[in-house]
Protein backbone atom coordinates (compact mmCIF):
# COMPACT_ATOMS: atom_id res chain seq x y z
CA UNK A 1 0.00 0.00 0.00
CA UNK A 2 1.00 3.54 -0.85
CA UNK A 3 -1.00 5.44 1.62
CA UNK A 4 -3.68 6.94 -0.69
CA UNK A 5 -7.39 6.53 0.56
CA UNK A 6 -10.03 5.38 -1.74
CA UNK A 7 -10.86 8.75 -2.77
CA UNK A 8 -7.69 9.03 -4.71
CA UNK A 9 -7.09 5.40 -5.80
CA UNK A 10 -10.45 3.18 -5.92
CA UNK A 11 -9.95 -0.55 -6.07
CA UNK A 12 -11.54 -2.41 -9.28
CA UNK A 13 -15.28 -3.07 -8.96
CA UNK A 14 -17.91 -3.76 -11.38
CA UNK A 15 -20.93 -1.25 -11.94
CA UNK A 16 -24.66 -1.90 -10.84
CA UNK A 17 -26.70 -2.64 -12.81
CA UNK A 18 -28.11 0.09 -15.23
CA UNK A 19 -25.25 2.44 -13.71
CA UNK A 20 -24.10 4.66 -16.56
CA UNK A 21 -20.67 5.87 -17.21
CA UNK A 22 -19.14 7.80 -14.87
CA UNK A 23 -17.03 10.67 -15.46
CA UNK A 24 -14.13 9.27 -14.63
CA UNK A 25 -14.77 6.69 -17.35
CA UNK A 26 -15.83 9.20 -19.70
CA UNK A 27 -11.97 11.04 -18.80
CA UNK A 28 -10.36 8.23 -19.65
CA UNK A 29 -12.12 7.58 -22.56
CA UNK A 30 -11.70 10.90 -23.92
CA UNK A 31 -8.01 10.35 -23.38
CA UNK A 32 -7.76 7.42 -24.57
CA UNK A 33 -9.47 7.25 -28.13
CA UNK A 34 -10.80 4.63 -30.08
CA UNK A 35 -10.30 3.90 -34.18
CA UNK A 36 -12.97 5.51 -35.99
CA UNK A 37 -14.46 2.07 -37.73
CA UNK A 38 -14.77 3.96 -41.01
CA UNK A 39 -10.67 3.67 -40.75
CA UNK A 40 -11.11 -0.29 -41.19
CA UNK A 41 -11.08 1.03 -44.81
CA UNK A 42 -7.52 1.41 -45.03
CA UNK A 43 -4.87 -1.28 -44.74
CA UNK A 44 -2.79 0.31 -42.03
CA UNK A 45 -4.28 2.62 -40.03
CA UNK A 46 -3.04 6.48 -40.86
CA UNK A 47 -1.23 8.33 -38.04
CA UNK A 48 -3.41 9.94 -35.35
CA UNK A 49 -6.34 7.33 -36.25
CA UNK A 50 -4.30 4.26 -34.54
CA UNK A 51 -6.25 3.74 -31.26
CA UNK A 52 -4.65 4.91 -28.13
CA UNK A 53 -4.27 3.46 -24.53
CA UNK A 54 -2.15 5.37 -21.33
CA UNK A 55 -3.24 4.00 -18.72
CA UNK A 56 -1.00 7.50 -16.31
CA UNK A 57 0.91 10.21 -18.44
CA UNK A 58 2.82 10.60 -21.82
CA UNK A 59 6.36 10.93 -20.63
CA UNK A 60 8.20 14.01 -21.51
CA UNK A 61 11.67 12.05 -23.05
CA UNK A 62 14.27 13.65 -24.88
CA UNK A 63 15.36 11.04 -27.33
CA UNK A 64 19.20 12.65 -27.44
CA UNK A 65 18.91 12.05 -23.51
CA UNK A 66 17.07 8.81 -23.66
CA UNK A 67 19.22 5.61 -22.73
CA UNK A 68 17.53 1.56 -22.62
CA UNK A 69 19.42 -0.06 -19.57
CA UNK A 70 19.64 -3.90 -19.78
CA UNK A 71 20.42 -5.98 -16.98
CA UNK A 72 19.79 -8.73 -14.41
CA UNK A 73 20.76 -12.09 -14.56
CA UNK A 74 22.89 -11.66 -17.58
CA UNK A 75 26.73 -11.99 -17.89
CA UNK A 76 26.93 -8.14 -20.14
CA UNK A 77 24.58 -5.67 -18.59
CA UNK A 78 24.83 -2.15 -20.91
CA UNK A 79 23.05 0.76 -21.71
CA UNK A 80 22.22 1.57 -25.29
CA UNK A 81 21.53 4.94 -26.66
CA UNK A 82 19.13 5.32 -29.80
CA UNK A 83 21.87 5.79 -32.46
CA UNK A 84 22.91 2.56 -31.59
CA UNK A 85 19.87 0.53 -31.82
CA UNK A 86 19.25 2.20 -34.82
CA UNK A 87 22.53 0.75 -36.16
CA UNK A 88 21.24 -2.74 -35.71
CA UNK A 89 19.56 -5.19 -38.30
CA UNK A 90 15.90 -3.99 -38.70
CA UNK A 91 12.79 -5.79 -39.68
CA UNK A 92 9.54 -4.52 -39.91
CA UNK A 93 6.53 -5.97 -39.07
CA UNK A 94 2.46 -5.32 -40.08
CA UNK A 95 0.96 -5.81 -37.16
CA UNK A 96 -2.67 -5.61 -35.86
CA UNK A 97 -3.48 -4.27 -32.35
CA UNK A 98 -5.95 -4.50 -30.04
CA UNK A 99 -6.23 -3.55 -26.34
CA UNK A 100 -7.66 -6.57 -24.35
CA UNK A 101 -10.46 -4.32 -22.64
CA UNK A 102 -12.11 -3.87 -26.17
CA UNK A 103 -15.57 -4.52 -25.58
CA UNK A 104 -15.99 -3.82 -22.19
CA UNK A 105 -18.39 -1.32 -21.97
CA UNK A 106 -21.04 -3.43 -23.22
CA UNK A 107 -20.54 -5.86 -20.73
CA UNK A 108 -23.53 -6.50 -18.04
CA UNK A 109 -22.50 -5.64 -15.50
CA UNK A 110 -20.13 -3.22 -16.54
CA UNK A 111 -16.32 -3.70 -15.03
CA UNK A 112 -15.53 0.31 -14.69
CA UNK A 113 -12.47 1.14 -16.26
CA UNK A 114 -11.34 2.21 -19.62
CA UNK A 115 -14.93 2.06 -21.80
CA UNK A 116 -14.39 0.32 -24.94
CA UNK A 117 -16.94 -0.04 -27.42
CA UNK A 118 -15.01 -2.28 -30.73
CA UNK A 119 -12.84 0.32 -31.92
CA UNK A 120 -9.59 -0.26 -29.48
CA UNK A 121 -7.75 -2.14 -32.44
CA UNK A 122 -5.75 -0.42 -35.27
CA UNK A 123 -2.96 -1.68 -37.95
CA UNK A 124 0.62 -0.34 -38.25
CA UNK A 125 4.35 -0.88 -39.94
CA UNK A 126 6.68 -1.32 -36.73
CA UNK A 127 10.47 -1.33 -37.68
CA UNK A 128 12.81 -2.07 -35.54
CA UNK A 129 15.59 -4.20 -33.92
CA UNK A 130 15.08 -7.74 -33.21
CA UNK A 131 15.18 -8.43 -29.40
CA UNK A 132 16.83 -11.49 -29.79
CA UNK A 133 19.96 -11.00 -31.00
CA UNK A 134 20.26 -8.07 -28.26
CA UNK A 135 19.42 -10.43 -25.48
CA UNK A 136 21.40 -13.38 -26.38
CA UNK A 137 24.67 -10.72 -27.13
CA UNK A 138 24.39 -10.10 -22.99
CA UNK A 139 24.95 -13.68 -21.73
CA UNK A 140 21.41 -14.43 -20.31
CA UNK A 141 21.93 -16.67 -17.42
CA UNK A 142 20.48 -20.70 -17.21
CA UNK A 143 18.32 -19.90 -14.36
CA UNK A 144 16.96 -17.07 -16.49
CA UNK A 145 12.94 -17.24 -16.31
CA UNK A 146 11.36 -13.88 -17.24
CA UNK A 147 12.06 -10.64 -18.70
CA UNK A 148 10.65 -7.51 -17.55
CA UNK A 149 9.96 -4.20 -19.80
CA UNK A 150 9.43 -0.94 -17.64
CA UNK A 151 8.34 1.91 -19.07
CA UNK A 152 9.19 5.36 -18.20
CA UNK A 153 5.49 6.35 -17.19
CA UNK A 154 5.02 6.46 -13.35
CA UNK A 155 1.26 6.42 -11.88
CA UNK A 156 -1.17 4.54 -9.06
CA UNK A 157 -3.88 2.14 -9.78
CA UNK A 158 -6.13 0.62 -7.74
CA UNK A 159 -3.68 1.66 -4.75
CA UNK A 160 -0.51 0.52 -6.17
CA UNK A 161 1.70 3.19 -7.07
CA UNK A 162 4.07 1.85 -10.09
CA UNK A 163 6.16 2.53 -13.51
CA UNK A 164 4.34 0.35 -16.18
CA UNK A 165 6.12 -2.73 -16.26
CA UNK A 166 5.13 -5.98 -17.96
CA UNK A 167 7.41 -9.58 -17.44
CA UNK A 168 7.37 -12.22 -20.50
CA UNK A 169 8.62 -15.50 -20.37
CA UNK A 170 11.90 -15.92 -21.04
CA UNK A 171 10.94 -18.30 -24.24
CA UNK A 172 8.23 -15.30 -25.68
CA UNK A 173 11.11 -12.60 -25.61
CA UNK A 174 13.29 -15.13 -27.36
CA UNK A 175 10.38 -15.20 -30.10
CA UNK A 176 12.11 -14.09 -33.07
CA UNK A 177 9.22 -11.78 -34.20
CA UNK A 178 9.89 -9.79 -30.91
CA UNK A 179 11.11 -6.17 -32.10
CA UNK A 180 12.10 -3.29 -29.96
CA UNK A 181 10.66 -0.32 -32.45
CA UNK A 182 11.50 3.30 -33.15
CA UNK A 183 9.31 4.06 -36.08
CA UNK A 184 5.73 3.55 -36.88
CA UNK A 185 4.62 3.65 -40.85
CA UNK A 186 7.76 4.70 -41.45
CA UNK A 187 7.71 7.80 -39.06
CA UNK A 188 9.21 8.07 -36.03
CA UNK A 189 7.52 7.34 -33.05
CA UNK A 190 5.01 9.69 -32.02
CA UNK A 191 4.96 10.98 -28.11
CA UNK A 192 1.48 8.83 -27.71
CA UNK A 193 2.57 5.48 -28.66
CA UNK A 194 5.89 5.43 -26.97
CA UNK A 195 8.60 7.37 -28.25
CA UNK A 196 11.80 6.59 -28.71
CA UNK A 197 11.15 3.05 -28.22
CA UNK A 198 8.65 0.21 -27.67
CA UNK A 199 8.14 -3.46 -26.96
CA UNK A 200 6.31 -5.17 -29.98
CA UNK A 201 5.39 -9.14 -29.40
CA UNK A 202 2.91 -9.64 -32.40
CA UNK A 203 0.01 -11.23 -31.81
CA UNK A 204 -0.55 -10.32 -28.31
CA UNK A 205 -3.14 -8.03 -26.84
CA UNK A 206 -1.70 -4.57 -26.32
CA UNK A 207 -0.99 -4.23 -22.56
CA UNK A 208 2.22 -6.61 -23.68
CA UNK A 209 3.36 -3.60 -26.40
CA UNK A 210 5.55 -1.69 -23.55
CA UNK A 211 5.87 1.81 -24.55
CA UNK A 212 8.39 4.57 -23.25
CA UNK A 213 10.77 1.32 -22.55
CA UNK A 214 13.71 2.56 -20.24
CA UNK A 215 14.60 -0.88 -18.96
CA UNK A 216 14.93 -4.32 -20.21
CA UNK A 217 15.45 -6.94 -16.75
CA UNK A 218 15.98 -10.74 -16.76
CA UNK A 219 14.68 -12.29 -13.74
CA UNK A 220 15.19 -15.70 -12.25
CA UNK A 221 11.74 -15.93 -10.90
CA UNK A 222 8.47 -15.10 -12.26
CA UNK A 223 7.19 -11.51 -12.71
CA UNK A 224 4.74 -10.74 -9.86
CA UNK A 225 4.15 -7.18 -10.95
CA UNK A 226 0.83 -5.85 -10.87
CA UNK A 227 -0.06 -5.55 -14.74
CA UNK A 228 0.68 -9.03 -14.61
CA UNK A 229 -0.22 -10.80 -11.52
CA UNK A 230 -3.47 -8.22 -10.32
CA UNK A 231 -4.39 -6.16 -14.03
CA UNK A 232 -4.64 -8.53 -17.36
CA UNK A 233 -6.05 -11.70 -15.57
CA UNK A 234 -9.48 -13.42 -16.60
CA UNK A 235 -11.44 -14.00 -13.46
CA UNK A 236 -14.81 -14.28 -12.00
CA UNK A 237 -14.45 -13.38 -8.91
CA UNK A 238 -11.92 -10.89 -7.13
CA UNK A 239 -10.08 -13.36 -5.03
CA UNK A 240 -9.33 -15.64 -7.94
CA UNK A 241 -5.71 -15.70 -9.37
CA UNK A 242 -6.93 -15.84 -12.95
CA UNK A 243 -5.95 -16.44 -15.91
CA UNK A 244 -3.40 -14.90 -17.38
CA UNK A 245 -4.35 -12.49 -20.96
CA UNK A 246 -1.88 -12.90 -23.50
CA UNK A 247 -2.93 -13.34 -27.39
CA UNK A 248 -5.56 -11.77 -29.26
CA UNK A 249 -8.67 -13.83 -29.90
CA UNK A 250 -10.18 -13.74 -33.78
CA UNK A 251 -12.86 -10.84 -33.94
CA UNK A 252 -14.23 -9.65 -37.13
CA UNK A 253 -15.37 -5.71 -37.54
CA UNK A 254 -17.49 -4.36 -40.74
CA UNK A 255 -16.83 -0.84 -41.63
CA UNK A 256 -20.23 0.90 -40.74
CA UNK A 257 -22.41 1.16 -44.54
CA UNK A 258 -23.94 4.05 -45.62
CA UNK A 259 -24.53 7.61 -43.49
CA UNK A 260 -24.72 7.46 -39.54
CA UNK A 261 -27.00 9.39 -37.37
CA UNK A 262 -25.01 11.51 -34.66
CA UNK A 263 -26.22 11.08 -31.78
CA UNK A 264 -27.05 6.91 -32.40
CA UNK A 265 -24.65 5.91 -34.93
CA UNK A 266 -27.33 4.16 -36.17
CA UNK A 267 -26.91 3.74 -40.41
CA UNK A 268 -28.94 5.18 -43.49
CA UNK A 269 -28.61 2.85 -46.20
CA UNK A 270 -30.45 3.36 -49.77
CA UNK A 271 -32.37 0.28 -50.72
CA UNK A 272 -30.31 -1.93 -53.52
CA UNK A 273 -26.98 -4.11 -53.18
CA UNK A 274 -24.76 -2.88 -50.57
CA UNK A 275 -20.82 -4.44 -50.91
CA UNK A 276 -20.19 -4.61 -47.12
CA UNK A 277 -16.44 -5.13 -46.23
CA UNK A 278 -14.43 -5.03 -42.99
CA UNK A 279 -11.45 -6.65 -41.69
CA UNK A 280 -10.57 -9.47 -39.15
CA UNK A 281 -7.95 -10.70 -37.08
CA UNK A 282 -6.46 -13.37 -34.41
CA UNK A 283 -3.33 -13.73 -32.88
CA UNK A 284 -3.07 -17.44 -32.61
CA UNK A 285 -3.71 -18.13 -36.35
CA UNK A 286 -4.88 -16.99 -39.65
CA UNK A 287 -8.15 -15.92 -39.99
CA UNK A 288 -10.04 -19.27 -42.19
CA UNK A 289 -13.39 -17.50 -41.99
CA UNK A 290 -15.50 -14.39 -41.97
CA UNK A 291 -19.41 -14.46 -41.72
CA UNK A 292 -21.99 -12.08 -41.66
CA UNK A 293 -25.21 -11.69 -40.42
CA UNK A 294 -28.59 -9.26 -40.95
CA UNK A 295 -30.61 -10.12 -38.76
CA UNK A 296 -28.70 -10.03 -35.33
CA UNK A 297 -26.88 -13.08 -35.00
CA UNK A 298 -29.66 -15.61 -36.34
CA UNK A 299 -29.07 -16.04 -40.13
CA UNK A 300 -25.08 -16.49 -41.45
CA UNK A 301 -23.99 -15.91 -44.79
CA UNK A 302 -20.07 -16.60 -45.66
CA UNK A 303 -18.25 -13.52 -46.60
CA UNK A 304 -14.82 -13.83 -49.30
CA UNK A 305 -11.85 -13.34 -47.24
CA UNK A 306 -8.92 -11.18 -48.98
CA UNK A 307 -5.36 -12.18 -48.68
CA UNK A 308 -3.63 -11.92 -45.34
CA UNK A 309 -0.66 -9.22 -46.02
CA UNK A 310 1.05 -11.09 -42.91
CA UNK A 311 0.80 -13.44 -39.94
CA UNK A 312 0.05 -10.41 -37.83
CA UNK A 313 -2.35 -8.36 -39.59
CA UNK A 314 -5.78 -8.24 -40.59
CA UNK A 315 -7.27 -9.47 -43.24
CA UNK A 316 -9.83 -8.04 -45.59
CA UNK A 317 -13.54 -9.60 -46.44
CA UNK A 318 -16.38 -8.47 -48.34
CA UNK A 319 -20.00 -9.65 -48.75
CA UNK A 320 -22.66 -8.13 -51.04
CA UNK A 321 -25.81 -7.53 -49.28
CA UNK A 322 -29.07 -7.07 -51.34
CA UNK A 323 -31.05 -5.27 -49.16
CA UNK A 324 -33.98 -5.20 -51.29
CA UNK A 325 -36.62 -4.74 -48.36
CA UNK A 326 -36.81 -1.52 -46.36
CA UNK A 327 -36.98 -1.45 -42.26
CA UNK A 328 -34.62 -2.29 -39.56
CA UNK A 329 -31.65 -4.47 -40.04
CA UNK A 330 -28.99 -5.62 -37.40
CA UNK A 331 -25.42 -6.08 -38.66
CA UNK A 332 -22.96 -8.70 -37.14
CA UNK A 333 -19.53 -10.31 -38.19
CA UNK A 334 -18.21 -13.10 -37.15
CA UNK A 335 -14.68 -14.57 -37.26
CA UNK A 336 -12.91 -18.48 -37.40
CA UNK A 337 -9.17 -18.84 -37.47
CA UNK A 338 -7.31 -21.82 -38.58
CA UNK A 339 -6.46 -23.12 -34.70
CA UNK A 340 -10.46 -23.57 -35.19
CA UNK A 341 -11.74 -20.65 -32.81
CA UNK A 342 -14.56 -19.27 -33.90
CA UNK A 343 -15.81 -15.71 -32.67
CA UNK A 344 -18.73 -16.01 -30.12
CA UNK A 345 -21.49 -13.65 -30.74
CA UNK A 346 -22.65 -13.32 -27.02
CA UNK A 347 -20.50 -12.43 -23.96
CA UNK A 348 -18.05 -13.81 -22.25
CA UNK A 349 -18.32 -12.29 -19.05
CA UNK A 350 -14.89 -11.87 -16.72
CA UNK A 351 -14.47 -9.49 -13.65
CA UNK A 352 -12.57 -6.94 -15.65
CA UNK A 353 -13.35 -7.13 -19.04
CA UNK A 354 -10.73 -8.44 -20.88
CA UNK A 355 -10.09 -10.29 -24.33
CA UNK A 356 -13.68 -9.89 -24.99
CA UNK A 357 -14.27 -10.87 -28.03
CA UNK A 358 -17.87 -10.48 -28.41
CA UNK A 359 -19.94 -9.63 -31.86
CA UNK A 360 -20.07 -6.17 -32.60
CA UNK A 361 -23.63 -5.01 -33.39
CA UNK A 362 -24.72 -2.30 -36.02
CA UNK A 363 -27.82 -1.07 -36.49
CA UNK A 364 -28.99 0.05 -39.95
CA UNK A 365 -32.05 1.59 -41.75
CA UNK A 366 -32.58 0.54 -45.71
CA UNK A 367 -34.94 3.08 -47.10
N1 LIG B 1 4.54 2.23 -20.82
C1 LIG B 1 3.28 1.90 -21.18
N2 LIG B 1 3.10 1.01 -22.17
C2 LIG B 1 1.85 0.68 -22.57
C3 LIG B 1 0.71 1.21 -21.92
C4 LIG B 1 0.93 2.16 -20.88
O1 LIG B 1 -0.01 2.69 -20.29
N3 LIG B 1 2.23 2.47 -20.54
N4 LIG B 1 -0.55 0.80 -22.29
C5 LIG B 1 -0.62 -0.54 -22.90
C6 LIG B 1 -1.93 -0.88 -23.42
S1 LIG B 1 -3.06 -1.38 -22.28
C7 LIG B 1 -2.21 -0.89 -24.76
S2 LIG B 1 -3.71 -1.43 -25.33
C8 LIG B 1 -1.20 -0.44 -25.75
C9 LIG B 1 -1.76 0.64 -26.63
O2 LIG B 1 -0.82 1.05 -27.58
P1 LIG B 1 -1.10 2.34 -28.47
O3 LIG B 1 -1.55 3.45 -27.55
O4 LIG B 1 0.18 2.64 -29.17
O5 LIG B 1 -2.21 1.97 -29.42
O6 LIG B 1 -0.02 0.07 -25.14
C10 LIG B 1 0.41 -0.69 -24.01
N5 LIG B 1 1.71 -0.21 -23.57
MO1 LIG C 1 -4.96 -2.09 -23.45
Amino acid sequence: MTGFDESVSPPARVAELGEGISLDELHLAARNHGMPLESLRYDTTPPGLHYLLIHYDIPALDPREWRLRIDGHIRRPRTLDLAEIQAMPQITHRVTMECAGNGRARLEPRPVSQPWLDEAVSTADWTGTPLKALLRETGINDDAVDVVFTGADHGIERGVEQDYQRGLPLAEALDEDVLLVHTMNGQPLPPQHGAPLRLLIPGWYGMAQVKWLTRISVLDRAFDGYQNVTAYRIKQEPGEAGVLVSRIHPRALLTPPGFPDFQTRTRIVERGSQELTGRAWSGWAPITRVEISIDGGIDWNDAELGAQPSRYAWCSWNWTWHASTPGHYELCARATDAAGTVQPVGQTWNLQGMANNHAQRVPVVVR
